[in-house]
């Protein structure tokens, strides 16, 4: 047990949480701060698709139907922004990344994923990290459909990174044998999105 707690720390504890939850230099909130570059897109489902394409064996695009189809999972996790904020306890309900692999076959040589959201955003992860029990492509936050602002009709939960690689707005995922920077990577953010160090 630490001998001294910080005051982030001691708040988290107030608020009955166990301290090590949260990650140095982070602070709780009660809230879900919004974080995005540009605006909130406008989405119609009719036409939206998912694709899932590139290191695979069969490439696939589906409706929002056909997404909505496929097996569904809970998981409820801890946000982690870079910005410095943590939100404890979210819910997400959504498709793991597992049910799209049964249909794609990724290659042998697929390690790497980049996530394609609307407007030309992308995250960059390894294959690993959608492997994660708890990562997933969710609909539904918090027993609701996701809020536009945070990313309806789909956006990518993982979990194990900092919240900058949970693309909003998910349109597909585009596997890798080589890591590719997206969109934060490239304004100079660390790569790895490793919240722990
Ligand atoms: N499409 C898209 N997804 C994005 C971003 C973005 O700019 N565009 N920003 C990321 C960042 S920096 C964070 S912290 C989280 C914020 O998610 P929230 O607004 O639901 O809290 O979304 C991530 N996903
Ligand atoms: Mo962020």
């Amino acid at each position: 047990m630490a001998l001294f707690r910080s005051k982030a720390e001691r708040k988290v504890e107030e608020a009955g949480y166990d301290p090590s939850r949260l990650p140095p230099g982070q602070y709780l909130t009660e809230k879900w701060p919004v974080l995005h570059a540009g605006t909130v897109p406008e989405i119609d489902l009719e036409t939206w698709d998912f694709r899932v394409w590139g290191e695979v064996e069969e490439p696939l695009t589906l409706t929002w139907e056909q997404f909505r189809e496929l097996p569904s999972v809970e998981v409820t996790i801890d946000i982690h922004c870079v910005t410095r904020w943590s939100r404890f306890d979210t819910s997400f309900r959504g498709v793991h990344w597992r049910e799209l692999a049964k249909l794609v076959r990724p290659r042998p040589g697929a390690r790497f994923v980049v996530a394609h959201a609307e407007q030309g955003f992308t995250a960059n992860v390894p294959l690993r990290a959608l492997e994660d029990e708890n990562a997933l492509l969710a609909y539904d936050a918090d027993g609701e459909p996701l809020p536009p602002e945070h990313g309806w009709p789909l956006r990518l939960v993982v979990p194990s990174k900092y919240f900058w690689k949970s693309a909003k707005w998910l349109r597909g995922l585009e596997l890798r044998a080589r890591d590719q920077p997206g969109f934060w990577e490239r304004y100079g953010y660390h790569n790895d999105a490793d919240y722990c160090k």
